[in-house]
């Protein structure tokens, strides 16, 4: 807990809540088969220390679910929703028609079109409501990139990012060190 309140001073100085209450990513889905993918990213946040929520929240099943998610998720402390959906995935771009927060689209690959279904609905967004998108399955690059939104106001979150990126490299520098001996 006490790793996380430093992130949430810098973001809203002065704003007490309970630290375990104050989710800054929503991560939402269309339907609990999308969870494989979707754990990837939030055990990311976990790993980074974010505080996030998760839950199912379906456009078409619970449209008025999805109604009150959107619209109340800025002033419950949201920083950013990360909306994973497949097959006519209007999750993420519903969302972000009711909310003025960044959210962030996973393509879920469903089991007929190998996902292209899910990426072309969530990319192909009509100017003016933009969601940013990340490849098929890619749950880790949302986690990652909602970090970075929260990391270019918390600079403690972008030392880790830099640490997690590093790493990174020195993994495959370590490949390539191999194969080349
Ligand atoms: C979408 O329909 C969900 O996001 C899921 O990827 C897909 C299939 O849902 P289920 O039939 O598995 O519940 O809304």
């Amino acid at each position: 807990q006490s790793r996380l309140k430093p992130i949430l001073n810098a973001i809203e100085p002065g704003v007490e809540r309970p630290l375990t209450l104050q989710p800054l990513v929503g991560i939402i889905m269309g339907s609990d088969s999308d969870l494989p993918v979707m754990k990837v990213g939030a055990k990311i946040l976990k790993d980074f220390g974010i505080p996030f929520e998760l839950s199912i929240v379906s456009a078409h099943r619970t449209p008025q679910r999805m109604t009150d998610y959107a619209h109340s998720a800025a002033t419950r402390g949201i920083k950013a929703i990360i909306a994973g959906a497949g097959g006519a995935a209007h999750l993420p771009g519903m969302v972000a028609a009711m909310t003025p927060l960044p959210v962030i689209g996973v393509p879920v690959k469903g089991s007929s079109l190998d996902g292209v279904d899910s990426l072309y609905s969530i990319v192909q967004m009509p100017r003016g409501v933009p969601v940013a998108t990340v490849a098929i399955n890619n749950s880790t690059n949302a986690a990652l990139l909602a970090i970075r939104i929260i990391g270019a106001f918390v600079p403690g979150v972008l030392d880790q990012m830099d640490a997690y990126m590093k790493k990174m490299e020195a993994e495959v520098m370590g490949k390539v060190e191999r194969l080349d001996n």
